[in-house]
């Protein structure tokens, strides 16, 4: 079902210091900044790898607010990996297979991520803890 590790999502207080401490310490380069009012976050991907199922990202996230999910995450949990996301072909379609194994969405239908990808969010109790993100990234 998955392609690839589409990106970890990372959770930052500072967006702009952790992307500085990427470059210098990784080389990462960032390849798309985003501030997605939907979700709550001010973002940015960083480019690993090419491999033959896509790309691969770390994605830094900072909250636009404390009561966002990634506010609350850093106020429960302090900074660290906050999610995984998944590349997969069709998203919609894996949302169904998931479903019917009994994995609650949070969201009911895809929704806008970064660079004009369809993304939806798999529950973190129904997952042994982890948010799983699924990652439709745009045709080229
Ligand atoms: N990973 C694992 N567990 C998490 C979690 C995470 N990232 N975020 C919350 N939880 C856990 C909490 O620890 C808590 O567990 P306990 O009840 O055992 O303490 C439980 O989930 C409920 O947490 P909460 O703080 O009460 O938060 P909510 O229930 O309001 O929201 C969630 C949790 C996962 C539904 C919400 O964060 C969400 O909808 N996330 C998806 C959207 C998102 O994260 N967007 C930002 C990234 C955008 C992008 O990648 O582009
Ligand atoms: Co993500």
């Amino acid at each position: 079902m998955f392609l690839r590790i589409d990106h970890v999502g990372i959770a930052c207080h500072n967006l702009e210091e952790k992307i500085g401490f990427y470059e210098s310490t990784f080389g990462l380069v960032v390849v798309s900044r985003e501030v997605n009012e939907a979700q709550g976050v001010r973002e940015a991907m960083l480019h690993v790898a090419d491999g033959e199922g896509g790309t691969s990202y770390v994605q830094l996230l900072e909250p636009l607010s404390p009561e966002t999910a990634v506010g609350k995450f850093l106020a429960k949990r302090g900074e660290g990996v906050h999610h995984i996301g998944y590349g997969v072909e069709d998203v919609s379609k894996a949302m169904a297979e998931i479903a019917a194994k009994g994995v609650r969405l949070i969201d009911e239908r895809p929704r806008h991520g970064s660079m004009g990808a369809s993304i939806a969010f798999l529950h973190p109790k129904d997952v042994g803890g982890v948010l799983t993100e699924l990652v439709e990234a745009p045709r080229q």
